[in-house]
Formats: C-alpha cells, sequence, structure tokens
C-alpha cells in the first residue's frame, strides 16, 4: 500500500473537517474516514498482508494520520459546543440589575371575609364557634337531625355517597348534633363550613357552597329569641335596612320552621336570574328545634329548647358585594378576586 494513499486521506479528511458547517457534517466526514466501516479500518484490515518491513513504516504513518484525524475532529467539535453553548446563553441572558417587580399583596377571598365577620359578632354573643368534619357519618347529617332511611326529606339534598358508606355533608346542621353531644346544653354556637350536594349548577347553585350553621340550646328558648338574632345577623352583615320575609319552611329538625327571604339586592326586587325572577333570594331557613333531636342527642326536650337556623354563606356574600353570578366565587380568576 503507497504512503500517498494515507497522506491523501489526511488531507481530504482535514479539508472536509475544516469545511463543515455543521456538527452533522463534521460527524459524516468523521464517520467516513474512522468509522467501523470507514476509510482508516479498510486500509487496517489489509495491513496483514502486507511484509513485516512494509508493516512498520505503513503502521507508523497508520497511527499518526489516525492520532492527527481524531485531534483535529475534537477540536472542531469542541468549537461547535462552544458556539452552541454562546448561543444558549445568549438566549437564558437576564438582567440581574433590574429592580423586581415587588411583592402583590394578596386579599381575602369575599367568603372568608363575610365569615369573619359572622364570627366576629357570634363571639360577642358569647356563641363558640365549631367546625365539624366534611366527610360526614349517614347518622349525624340525616338520623340524628330526624331524617331517617326513607324519609322523603333525603330527596331534598341530592348527597354524594363514598364508597365506605359515608358522604360529603350536604349541610352544615351535623355539627349541631356534635356540639349537643360534646357540650351538651345551655349551647351557643356557630358552625361554618362548606357543603356538598350533587347539584344543578346556575347563576345562584353551586355544587360545593358554604353554610353557617348557628344553635342555641337553653330554658324558654322561643320564636322572639330567634327573630331577634336573625335580625341582629342581618344588620351586622349589611349595615343598612334590607327588607325580608319570613314564611312556613318545612325541615325535619325543626318545629316550627321557617323560610327567612332576603329582597334580591341584585336587582332590588325587580327580578333577575340570582332571584329566578321572583325578588327574593332564599338565605336563612330556620326554626325551633324538634324535640326528636334533642332527645337524639341525649337532650331531654321537657327541660331543655331551642332554635337553629342554617346560613346560605355563598349567597349572603353575593347579596352583600353585588355579585351577580355565584360561580365567580369559586372561579378562582384574580382579576375578580383582587377586587376584594
Ligand atoms: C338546609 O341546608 C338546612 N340544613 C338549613 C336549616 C338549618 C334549617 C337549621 C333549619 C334549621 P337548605 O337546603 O334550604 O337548608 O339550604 C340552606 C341555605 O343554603 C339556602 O337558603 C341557600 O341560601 C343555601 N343553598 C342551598 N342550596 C344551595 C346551592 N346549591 N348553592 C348555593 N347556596 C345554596
Amino acid at each position: 500500500m503507497p504512503d500517498s494513499t494515507l497522506i491523501e486521506l489526511r488531507r481530504a479528511t482535514l479539508a472536509a473537517f475544516a469545511s463543515a458547517d455543521t456538527m452533522q457534517q463534521l460527524e459524516d466526514a468523521r464517520v467516513t474516514a474512522l468509522g467501523r466501516k470507514g476509510t482508516l479500518a479498510q486500509i487496517s484490515k489489509d495491513f496483514g498482508k502486507l511484509s513485516p518491513e512494509q508493516r512498520a513504516s505503513v503502521g507508523k504513518l497508520l497511527n499518526s494520520v489516525k492520532q492527527d484525524l481524531e485531534s483535529a475532529y475534537e477540536e472542531k467539535k469542541k468549537h461547535f459546543e462552544e458556539a452552541e453553548l454562546a448561543r444558549r446563553l445568549a438566549g437564558e441572558w437576564i438582567d440581574v440589575t433590574l429592580p423586581s417587580p415587588g411583592l402583590r399583596p394578596g386579599s381575602l377571598h369575599p367568603i372568608t371575609l363575610i365569615q369573619n365577620e359572622i364570627e366576629d359578632l357570634f363571639t360577642s354573643l358569647g356563641f363558640a364557634i365549631l367546625y365539624g368534619p366534611e366527610v360526614e357519618t349517614e347518622e349525624h347529617n340525616f338520623d340524628a337531625l330526624n331524617i331517617p332511611a326513607m324519609h322523603p326529606a333525603r330527596d331534598m339534598q341530592d348527597t354524594f355517597w363514598l364508597s365506605n358508606g359515608h358522604l360529603l355533608r350536604t349541610h352544615t346542621s351535623p355539627v349541631q348534633v356534635r356540639g349537643m353531644r360534646e357540650l351538651g346544653p345551655p349551647l351557643r354556637m356557630i358552625a361554618p363550613g362548606r357543603v356538598f350536594r350533587n347539584e344543578e349548577v346556575d347563576a345562584s347553585h353551586e355544587h360545593t357552597f358554604y353554610q353557617v350553621e348557628g344553635m342555641m340550646v337553653d330554658r324558654d328558648v322561643s320564636v322572639a329569641n330567634l327573630i331577634y338574632f336573625m335580625k341582629t345577623l342581618l344588620s351586622g352583615v349589611f349595615h343598612r335596612e334590607v327588607t325580608v320575609r319570613l314564611r312556613p319552611g318545612y325541615f325535619p329538625f325543626v318545629e316550627p320552621g321557617f323560610e327567612l327571604d332576603i329582597r334580591c339586592l341584585i336587582c332590588d326586587g325587580s327580578g333577575c336570574a340570582v332571584c329566578k325572577h321572583s325578588g327574593w333570594v332564599e338565605l336563612l331557613p330556620c326554626g325551633l328545634v324538634h324535640p326528636n333531636v334533642l332527645r337524639l342527642s341525649g337532650i331531654d326536650p321537657e327541660e331543655w329548647g331551642g332554635f337553629a337556623f342554617g346560613l346560605g354563606l355563598t349567597r349572603l356574600a353575593m347579596m352583600r358585594y353585588g355579585i351577580d353570578d355565584i360561580r365567580q366565587l369559586q372561579g378562582g380568576d384574580l382579576r375578580f378576586l383582587s377586587q376584594f
């Protein structure tokens, strides 16, 4: 094999390396010359056919050509890698000397704001604040509230049942039961919290919403006491005259039971999507605690009586802040929430 073959291979390959404009072109040139099936490998194969003297001189040249090509390849590869790094760094460059945009102050959610006000108000009236669990037993949510299995009142609240027989509480009323059983009479308590129903969502209905339960158990509690606390609650929240109406309402855990509605503050009673064009919003069902409910929690109804209410806190927030669609409250849109 003439030395000129190796010398020509070196010249041509160095030229190919030098003219490569991309990493791919460089790689192609390397594979052609130095790859497993490349020219140099081919030449090495024929090496065995040479005489021992030829092998010594050709071998030396072969090694030196191989080293020259490998180091030229490495050098050019390094050049491409450095260029790529410089390109990436230029794209990622940030000016660390720019002033920071500053911390954006957060704000409380409108439901939290109004819940805090109600908690303060009732604390000042001597009420304890209780928080029951969101996953409840059937007994607390229904049976102990005088709603046994098969009672048609169970259908009033379309319930999310869990596979273990528990449920997502459909109202905050089970906290009445926990309060009566754990604290006993005399009792003044409120229980704000989240409740869940399989509801069709519209401007005034959510599947997940907030209520505040209220309960007072004492001697000689009457409807007059109930109305006094309802009025105190509404004037504390609205700081102005609001028109209310009281009508009979049916809940198995109170007797008598009432629905306290508020004249819609979104449309001033003229009719809108929130009040379903009736001019009134259901806000505050209430009543005197049914003797069975007291009995089921170990309280003697001959000695004790009480009132209870279940305020729709989400709807109250809508009335207070003039929010015309309940979905705004849970949408997580910061443009909406940052107004509060
Ligand atoms: C109850 O949940 C009873 N536990 C209330 C109660 C407590 C009555 C104690 C008597 C004594 P009701 O299902 O009506 O009742 O719900 C109470 C309030 O929650 C309603 O007046 C309304 O303001 C609000 N509410 C009910 N369903 C929804 C809903 N899907 N989305 C938003 N608010 C709702």
